[in-house]
């Protein structure tokens, strides 16, 4: 048995998304939506599952597994075909730096939990949390585009196959559309962006064609 819970715009739930469709697997899907009823994800059953009331989760037979990078690494040592990581332990360091700026620098300041504390404690309107926005994840993903600049070019970002890097550049890449963040300076990442919107795996994957999408 296993069990997906995720919500259609939640890019960590896009992530684990895209690394089932590569790895061809098919969890049952539950939603849990993140505004609904107050926010699913904050209920006491929820909270069973994970204690930090934030999606995703994966059941797996009698495992439960938190955190999108856990997920991620489980299930690329549990089904290592195709491999999202590289050969080689420099390379698979290359590659989990450019998914730290995305999961540790970028994403926790555009959650969901972080713009309504910047609503209710600090009092931002929409300017303030687009500044923030803007500000936040401008920066990451001009890191990112310069980690990668730094290399020679390839078809994706570590090589010609997506791995770990398009499960985490991808959904930050629909975040920053979302949040009309200026990608104009960042050819290399929407070429990769765009490279990957032609695959089955991570068409599937959009948000847009989740079955809570609204
Ligand atoms: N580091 C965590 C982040 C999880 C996370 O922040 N999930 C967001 C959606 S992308 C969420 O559940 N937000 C609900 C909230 O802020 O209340 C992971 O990668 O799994």
């Amino acid at each position: 048995m296993m069990r997906f819970h995720g919500y259609f715009r939640s890019s960590s739930s896009y992530r684990c998304r895209i690394a089932f469709n590569l790895k061809g697997l098919t969890p049952d899907f539950v939603p849990v939506h993140l505004v609904r009823d107050g926010g699913q994800q904050k209920s006491a059953a929820y909270r069973a599952l994970n204690p930090q009331g934030l999606v995703p989760t994966l059941e797996v037979d009698g495992l439960v597994l938190t955190q999108s990078p856990a997920i991620l690494e489980w299930l690329d040592e549990t089904y290592p075909t195709p491999a999202l990581l590289p050969d080689t332990a420099n390379e698979r360091a290359a590659v989990r730096a450019f998914c730290a700026v995305i999961a540790c620098e970028i994403h926790p300041m555009q959650n969901l939990r972080t713009l309504q504390y910047l609503e209710s404690q600090f009092g931002q309107g929409p300017e303030g949390k687009q500044a923030w926005l803007s500000r936040w994840l401008g920066e990451g993903l001009a890191t990112c585009e310069a980690l990668l600049a730094r290399r020679p070019r390839s078809r994706f970002a570590f090589g010609d196959q997506p791995g770990m890097a398009e499960v985490y550049l991808i959904p930050q890449m629909f975040s920053a559309q979302r949040f009309q963040i200026d990608l104009t300076a960042m050819p290399i990442l929407r070429a990769i962006a765009e490279a990957c919107a032609a695959l089955p795996a991570f068409a599937a994957a959009h948000p847009s064609r989740q079955p809570d999408a609204e």
